[in-house]
C-alpha cells in the first residue's frame, strides 16, 4: 500500500495525479500549462506557431521545464515525494524527439543545473513534430508503396500510413534534413522521452504507444524490418527497444532525489500513449466496455484481445497496457459540428438537450443528415459535406428538434459503423469529455448502440491510468480491485436504451450507409 504518481504530458499541459492505495483516494492533482506558465517557449497552445498550417511542432525543452515546474508545484503543495512508491505516465501520441546521443550516455544529470540546459545540447533537432502535424502525405505514400500498399501496412502495424504517425515524420526529417538525421543517434516518442528524463537513461518505448508509429509489427511485438527499411536508412539502430507496457524500466534518477526529495530506487514503469493510458484510467481494459470521448473531435476506443485491424483503413490498433490490444477511431466532426447545428437552429445547449430527450424520437421520423461540417478523417471526406434528407422544414434547418437529433444520430451511426471491425458490440459505453454532460446525446448513443451508458468525470484519465498502472505493477493488485476503488462512474448517470429504439435504427442504419455510399466513402 502506498502512494503512486501518474503523469500526463499532453498537448497543452503536463499533469500529475497522486494516488493512495491505502486510503483508496486521489490525494492531489497538479498541472503546468505550457502556454500560460512557460511563456518563454512561445507556445500558447503547446506548440510553436507555424506559417504552414500543416506543420505542427513543439519545443521538447518546454516538456523538460514543465517536468521540473510540476515537481516544484507538488513540493510547494506539501507533497512528500519520498513517500511515492512508483511512477509512470503517458504522453500525447505519435510526436517524436531526436537526440544526438541517448540520455545518460554522458553520465548522470548534474544536480546543480536545470534539466533543460542539460538536455538542450543533446537535441539533434530543436523541434519535435507532434500529432497535429499533417505535412507528410508524400512520405505516407512512399512508405505504403515501399511495403506493397496500405493494406500490407495495416496488416503489419494496425494502421495505414497516417500523416501524424511517427514513421512518415521520421522519413520527412531524413529527406529534408539529411545531415541532422545523420547526427541523430536516438529517435524516441514523447512518452519514452519523458520516461528517459526520469530515469536519466534511454527508456524503451512501450507496445501501447509504439503501435502508433507505423513501425511496430503487432504480431511479433517488435519493430518491423520491412517498415524500418521503408522509412529511413539506419533507423533500426536509432530506435529504443520496444517492451510490454508493464515493464519496469529503471529507478528515478538521483537528480530528482536530490532536487525534489524522491526516495532513491523509486521504480519507474514504462510510459505509454495518452489514449492507452486513458483506457486504463477509464477502467476499460476488458472488451465489452468502450470509451467514447466527446470533445472537439470525438474518439472511440476499446480493448481487443486480438489485433483486429480495420479493413477500411480508418481505425488504429494500439497495445492495451493491461495486455492485448485496443482500437482507436477519431472523428473530426465532434463538438464543432454539434455546435454548428445548435447555432444554425438557434438552440441553447439546454434546449438542444430537451430537443433530444423530449421533442424528437429515435429514428427521427426518417430525417437524416450527413454530418461533415469540416473535412473528416473517418470516413475520409476532404471537403465539408452537410446534406439533409427528409421533410422540407428539416431540410431548411427549420425543425430544431429534428435538426438537433439528426446531427447526433449521424455521429453515433458513424461511430458504430466505423468501429464494426472491433468485432464485438459494446455492452457499456463509458463517456467522457465536454459534450458528455448532455444527457440527450447520451440517450442517442445508448439507443444507437443498444448499450448501457456510464459517465466518468475523468478529465485526467491518462494521468490516473499512469498511477494505476504503476500501482498494479508494484503491488500486484488485480485490475478489477483497482478499478472498483478508483474508477467510479457518476452516480445517477446510468442510461439504458429506449424500448423500440433497436427497430428505429435498424431502419435508419442502411439509409445512412446509402448516403455515405453516394458520397463515395
Ligand atoms: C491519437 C492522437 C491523439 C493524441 C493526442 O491517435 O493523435 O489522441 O494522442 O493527445
Amino acid at each position: 500500500m502506498g502512494l503512486y504518481l501518474g503523469l500526463d504530458s499532453s498537448t497543452q499541459s503536463l499533469s500529475a495525479l497522486l494516488l493512495d492505495t491505502e486510503s483508496g483516494t486521489v490525494l492531489t492533482e497538479a498541472s503546468v500549462h505550457f502556454g500560460t506558465e512557460l511563456p518563454e517557449f512561445a507556445s500558447p497552445q503547446g506548440f510553436l506557431p507555424a506559417s504552414d498550417a500543416r506543420v505542427c511542432q513543439a519545443d521538447p525543452l518546454c516538456w523538460v521545464s514543465a517536468l521540473e515546474a510540476l515537481f516544484g508545484k507538488l513540493v510547494e503543495q506539501g507533497v512528500d515525494l519520498s513517500a511515492v512508491r512508483g511512477l509512470s505516465g503517458a504522453a500525447q501520441q505519435h510526436g517524436s524527439v531526436y537526440l544526438r546521443e541517448p540520455i545518460g550516455t554522458a553520465g548522470p544529470w548534474s544536480h546543480d543545473l536545470p534539466l533543460a540546459s542539460q538536455v538542450r545540447p543533446l537535441l539533434s533537432r530543436a523541434r519535435a513534430p507532434i500529432w497535429l502535424d499533417s505535412s507528410t502525405s508524400a512520405e505516407c505514400a512512399e512508405i505504403a508503396a515501399a511495403v506493397g500498399g496500405d493494406a500490407e501496412l495495416v496488416r503489419i502495424s494496425g494502421s495505414r500510413a497516417i500523416e501524424r504517425f511517427t514513421a512518415p515524420q521520421i522519413r520527412r526529417f531524413w529527406k529534408t534534413e539529411p545531415d541532422a538525421y545523420a547526427t541523430t543517434r536516438e529517435i524516441t516518442l514523447v512518452s519514452a522521452f519523458m520516461a528517459s528524463l526520469l530515469i536519466g537513461g534511454s527508456a524503451p518505448i512501450d507496445h501501447g504507444d509504439g503501435a502508433g508509429m507505423n513501425l511496430l509489427d503487432l504480431a511479433t511485438g517488435a519493430w518491423s524490418p520491412a517498415l524500418l527499411e521503408a522509412t529511413a536508412p539506419g533507423l533500426a539502430r536509432r530506435l529504443p527497444r520496444v517492451v510490454p507496457s508493464r515493464t519496469r524500466i529503471g529507478v528515478i534518477a538521483p537528480y530528482f532525489v536530490a532536487r525534489y526529495g524522491f526516495a532513491p530506487e523509486t521504480p519507474v514503469l514504462a510510459f505509454t500513449g495518452d489514449n492507452p493510458s486513458s483506457l486504463v484510467g477509464m477502467g476499460a481494459t476488458e472488451p465489452g466496455t468502450w470509451v467514447v470521448s466527446l470533445g472537439t473531435s470525438d474518439t472511440v476506443f476499446a480493448a481487443m484481445r486480438e489485433p483486429r485491424s480495420d479493413p477500411r483503413g480508418y481505425g488504429h490498433v494500439f497495445g492495451n497496457p493491461a495486455g492485448g490490444f485496443m482500437s482507436l477511431i477519431c472523428f473530426a466532426n465532434g463538438s464543432l459540428a454539434r455546435e454548428a447545428v445548435a447555432a444554425r437552429v438557434g438552440l441553447s445547449w439546454p434546449a438542444f438537450e430537451r430537443a433530444l430527450l423530449e421533442q424528437s424520437l429515435p429514428g427521427n421520423a426518417g430525417n437524416l443528415m450527413l454530418p461533415f461540417f469540416v473535412p473528416e478523417m473517418t470516413p475520409k471526406v476532404t471537403e465539408p459535406s452537410v446534406e439533409l434528407e427528409g421533410s422540407a422544414a428539416f431540410r431548411a434547418f427549420a425543425d430544431p428538434p429534428a435538426n438537433a437529433r439528426a446531427i447526433v444520430e449521424a455521429q453515433a451511426l458513424s461511430m458504430q459503423r466505423y468501429s464494426d471491425f472491433i468485432g464485438m458490440p459494446p455492452e457499456c459505453l463509458r463517456v467522457t469529455g465536454g459534450a458528455s454532460r448532455n444527457r440527450g446525446i447520451l440517450q442517442v448513443l445508448s439507443d444507437v448502440f443498444q448499450a448501457r451508458i456510464e459517465r466518468l468525470a475523468a478529465p485526467s484519465a491518462a494521468a490516473l491510468g499512469g498511477a494505476l498502472r504503476v500501482a498494479q505493477a508494484v503491488e500486484g493488485l488485480p485490475w478489477a480491485e483497482l478499478f472498483a476503488r478508483f474508477v467510479v462512474p457518476e452516480p445517477g448517470v446510468r442510461i439504458e436504451s429506449t424500448p423500440g429504439s433497436a427497430l428505429a435504427y435498424a431502419a435508419l442504419r442502411p439509409k445512412y450507409a446509402l448516403k455515405l455510399q453516394a458520397l463515395g466513402v
